[in-house]
């Protein structure tokens, strides 16, 4: 009878009656049975305290068919750690991505500040990067309709400067006072717990009917900017006016980006429906399997700079995080670069754990009044002594400074340092190597004037009061096609609201941001006449306009770090599978084989294509464009399988090029698919790379009715 090591090692007393027939457990062999089954040069395992481990599959049991022992302390141990392995995730931004890199200064601003990250031109700075969605559960899918977080820390010289910031340059409220309001009325309802990371609900556009400051932010989460390709096709923006501080004490106010290398790419919002049902997980699979391929994402790092006489020009307040700077107004300057080349070992050790906080600065750059970002300074550090679970959490690995550190802060829960010697406390005499201040090398504050703009109060600066100046701009710099989308995206979310004052409301405001939107949403509504306008505490401005804030026209004509998804079956054509390969490719994309079975096809020379994907699994929302190379055939026997005709389908919706082979012309015609300039044989790779490197904008009135 095969019986645990275990149960052989430590049954004390022999029993009268032993089971002899085993249980499939125990025959599947245990300690070093199953040690020399896994072939390699494996540790033995052992309890958190170093106990050799006999047997991972069987706990202690009085008898084979009794209790199991309280003494079993092995299983005890491993069930109390299972037990206690969740921390809570983040209130916000908990469905998070990340990935390690470095920093690299291409140009000095030794002018503007002395922090060395900034002045140390070719010096590379360690980063860890996470991007996340704001409203959804850590466990929430990643191409909801959000605005994506994009929080950078540098592990600098001068210790660790966290660049906390989202897609979207602007942000919903003005006062940290609001946060709590605008994240309650964004997250799923309170009684009935849904929906789970969206806004298209009551409770969002109540808030936002009632708070008009929100409108710009709500301008731009109506864009395509909401509904990102790929976390490595986003811009990152640090929000808040900053200050750098040079050595004469000197500020100059600093708007941070970030721009991809690979341009801004969106989807459209039918696709990002559809990718939800398709891949949860699809921007966190994007951005692995790029880094593991060696496609390493990179963004430019850009600054705004202008100074407080500067400031006093602009038409809005810097100081207001609703308020954006044209780059039309204050240039970009780009000063250095970011690269993204490594995936974490180990997601809740690093992703998870990492703790980010704006008011982690490096001496040489230093806070604006922005009372968003004054409140912000408090909210981060106060939030990880919940999640992280102690004033320590600074000593995890992915938070820890890369350059020494001393104080005298000692003690609390999970200390992991062990300091040395009888001074905990400053100053001392009696030790010779405890940590000093330094005057010369400390961080200084920037000394800023004394306020002389009014009295102490819980106010609202007046010139903070013009909500819609700024919507109306950003909307009315966007093209026809990104117009009709915002449109479209407002009228889908306000048809999930089912009050109707609310819908109503917010349609009232959208007459200050442009009164022609307002009734193209009102007609998508089905309304009968337009509702009144809310009075405006300031009345709207037309800025001039600022055409870089679209995407479509900045959008990179390029197959670098696009996806290309080919269809095959048995009898395709080996030769031309390879030649189209190997032309996309070489136009930069990754192309990826679907099949209809995941070991592949077999080829009309008889080799086997192993597919990347199967059909049922793989629909064509996962790539950037799509092509097919089938005898006809399969491609009549596909054209009955719905699968395959949805992937055509799908293709032609998004408004993706389409490599269509004639064997694969019946299930293009049970698609319904009109051939259009995007639509062509895939021989002709030359014509399917011009038409993947952009979407067929043309193709969109055919496909859907826009607001
Ligand atoms: Fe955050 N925010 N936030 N936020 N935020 C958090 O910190 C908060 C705001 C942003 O990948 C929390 O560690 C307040 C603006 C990102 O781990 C919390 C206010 C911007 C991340 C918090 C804001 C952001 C957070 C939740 C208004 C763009 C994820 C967990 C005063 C510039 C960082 C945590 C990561 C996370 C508070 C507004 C970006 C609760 C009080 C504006 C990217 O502390």
């Amino acid at each position: 009878m095969a019986k645990s090591p275990a149960i052989r090692k430590t049954a004390d007393k022999p029993r009268s009656t032993p089971s002899t027939t085993p249980s499939p457990d125990t025959q599947r062999g245990n300690g070093d049975e199953l040690q020399q089954q896994a072939g390699g040069d494996h540790p033995v395992m052992t309890t958190q305290l170093g106990i050799p481990i006999a047997d991972n599959q069987n706990s202690l049991r009085d008898t084979p068919r009794g209790p199991t022992l309280l003494e079993d302390f092995i299983l005890r141990e491993k069930i109390t750690h299972f037990d206690h392995e969740r921390i809570p995730e983040r209130i916000v931004h908990a469905r998070g991505t990340a990935a390690h890199g470095y920093f690299e200064l291409t140009e000095s601003l030794a002018e503007f500040t002395t922090a060395r990250v900034l002045t140390e031109v070719g010096v590379q700075t360690p980063v860890f990067t996470r991007f996340s969605t704001v409203a959804g559960g850590a466990g929430s899918v990643d191409t909801p309709r959000d605005v994506r977080g994009f929080a950078v820390k540098l592990y600098t010289q001068e210790g660790n400067w966290d660049i906390v910031g989202n897609n979207i340059p602007v942000f919903f409220i003005q006062d940290a006072m609001k946060f709590p309001d605008l994240v309650h009325a964004v997250k799923m309802e309170p009684d009935r717990g849904y929906p789970q990371a969206g806004s298209a609900h009551d409770t969002f556009w109540d808030f936002v009917s009632l708070m008009p400051e929100t409108l710009h932010m709500v301008m731009w989460a109506m864009s395509d900017r909401t509904i990102p390709r790929s976390l490595r096709m986003i811009e990152g923006f640090g929000v808040h006016s900053f200050r750098l501080v040079n050595a004469e004490g000197k500020s100059t106010f600093v708007k941070f980006h970030w721009r991809p290398k690979l341009g801004i790419q969106s989807t459209v919002w039918d696709e990002a429906v559809k990718l939800q049902a398709a891949d949860n997980d699809y921007h966190r699979r994007d951005l692995f399997e790029a880094i593991e391929a060696g496609n390493y994402p990179e963004w430019d790092f850009a600054v705004q700079l202008f100074t407080e006489e500067d400031a006093a020009k602009f038409p809005f307040d810097h100081l207001d995080a609703t308020k954006l700077i044209p780059e039309e107004l204050v240039p970009l300057r780009t000063i250095g670069r970011m690269v993204l080349n490594r995936w974490p070992d180990n997601f809740f050790a690093e992703t998870e754990q990492v703790a980010y906080c704006p008011a982690n600065v490096p001496p040489g750059v230093d806070f604006s009044n922005d009372p968003l970002l004054q409140g912000r300074l408090f909210s981060y550090l106060d939030t990880q002594l919940s999640r992280l679970g102690g004033p320590n959490f600074a000593q995890i690995p992915v938070n820890a400074p890369k350059c020494p550190f001393h104080n005298m802060q000692r003690d609390g829960h999970m200390q992991m340092q062990v300091p040395k010697g009888r001074v905990n406390y400053e100053p001392s005499s009696l030790q010779g190597d405890t940590p000093r201040a330094s005057l010369a090398q400390g961080f200084k504050h920037f000394a800023e004037r004394p306020a002389d703009d009014g009295a102490k109060g819980r106010v609202r600066a007046e010139s903070f009061a013009d909500h819609y100046s700024q919507a109306r701009m950003f909307f009315r710099s966007q093209s026809e096609v990104e117009q009709a989308h915002m449109a479209s995206a407002i009228v889908f979310e306000l048809s999930k609201v089912a009050t109707v004052h609310v819908r109503e409301a917010v349609v009232g405001h959208l007459q200050h941001v442009d009164a022609a939107l307002a009734q193209r949403v009102a007609d998508g509504l089905g309304m009968d006449a337009l509702p009144p306008a809310p009075a405006a505490a300031v009345q709207p401005q037309d800025m001039p306009l600022s055409p870089a804030l679209r995407i479509i026209d900045r959008m990179k004509p390029t197959l670098e770090g696009r996806c290309v998804g080919l269809l095959v079956d048995d009898g395709s054509n080996a030769k031309s599978v390879a030649t189209f390969k190997k032309a996309v490719e070489k136009a930069g994309a990754t192309v990826k084989i679907v099949a209809p079975k995941v070991g592949g096809a077999k080829m009309d020379d008889g080799s086997r294509l192993p597919a990347d994907g199967q059909l049922a699994g793989t629909p064509s929302t996962v790539f950037d464009a799509v092509a097919s190379i089938l005898s006809t055939e399969m491609g009549n026997k596909l054209s009955r399988e719905a699968a395959a005709v949805d992937w055509f389908r799908d293709a032609f919706g998004h408004l993706k090029a389409i490599g269509a082979c004639p064997g694969s012309q019946a299930i293009v015609q049970a698609a319904g698919i009109e051939p259009d300039a995007g639509v062509m044989d895939p021989k002709d790779s030359k014509a399917f790379i011009a038409a993947a490197q952009t979407r067929q904008w043309d193709r969109e009135p055919k496909v859907r009715t826009l607001a």
